[in-house]
């Protein structure tokens, strides 16, 4: 790698918005450093290359920090042009695109509040609620993914933002106790989502089912019964 295109990824393994990044750098064939970072101890260069959040991911291009997984995402792909593009070239499409990555966000937040398991029967309905919009979404907005395609063809920013979104439902549905995603209710996410865990790019970035196991409890018993959550 050359020190004119030096690409640094300031992460935590365990977080979502980190894989983001870190699979959408492996679909692009971007070489780039990866910094762990300690969230309970952030490194002084942490809080200098993201003073307004102090939060990973940061992506440090050049000595240039660009923080926000999807600010980052969207760099990634104006900055490095070759193929595969994550972001369609058609403004419409791309628009599109981005709709339903905002709409994942709120995906996001709801199954945070199922995992928190406060009202868990109110926060689950809205999750499938969620889950059922978006199955339809991804059906009818002709946005290329289908159940049987995703083998032969480069991944997308939705099959990216998916597949960290929902990829852990085996060890969370084991860990909460709550259904996460069902081949009956959703079997085109239920597909999308499966198809994609069993890539090869995908599982290079998984952590370990060990690591996430304890880590994910350490949430439910103790972050999420914190005052403050
Ligand atoms: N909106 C941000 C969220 C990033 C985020 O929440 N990062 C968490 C780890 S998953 C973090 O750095 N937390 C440290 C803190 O809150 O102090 C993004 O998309 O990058």
């Amino acid at each position: 790698m050359g020190e004119e295109n030096k690409v640094t990824l300031h992460g935590s393994w365990a977080s979502p918005y980190v894989k983001r990044v870190e699979l959408a750098l492996k679909v692009k064939g971007i070489p780039f450093e990866y910094v762990e970072e300690d969230l309970r101890d952030k490194s002084p260069l942490l809080l200098k290359y993201n003073p307004i959040h102090k939060k990973v991911p940061v992506l440090v291009h050049n000595g240039k920090p660009v923080s926000e997984s999807f600010v980052i995402l969207e760099y990634i792909d104006e900055t490095w042009k070759n193929q595969p593009r994550l972001f369609p070239q058609d403004p419409y499409e791309r628009a599109r695109v981005r709709f339903w990555a905002s709409f994942i966000q709120q995906v996001i937040d709801c199954m945070l509040k199922v995992f928190k398991g406060v009202e868990q029967d109110k926060a689950l309905e809205e999750f499938y609620e969620k889950l059922s919009v978006l199955e339809d979404g991804i059906k009818n907005s002709s946005l290329g993914i289908t159940t049987t395609n995703i083998q032969g063809r480069d991944l997308g920013l939705l099959d990216i933002i998916i597949v960290i979104t929902l990829g852990a439902y085996e060890v969370q549905e084991e860990v909460f106790g709550v259904k996460i995603l069902s081949p009956e209710k959703t079997p085109l996410l239920y597909s999308w989502v499966t198809t994609l865990i069993d890539l090869p790019i995908v599982k290079g970035i998984t952590p370990p089912r060990d690591k996430v196991v304890p880590f994910l409890h350490f949430l439910k018993d103790v972050v999420f019964k914190a005052p403050m959550n």
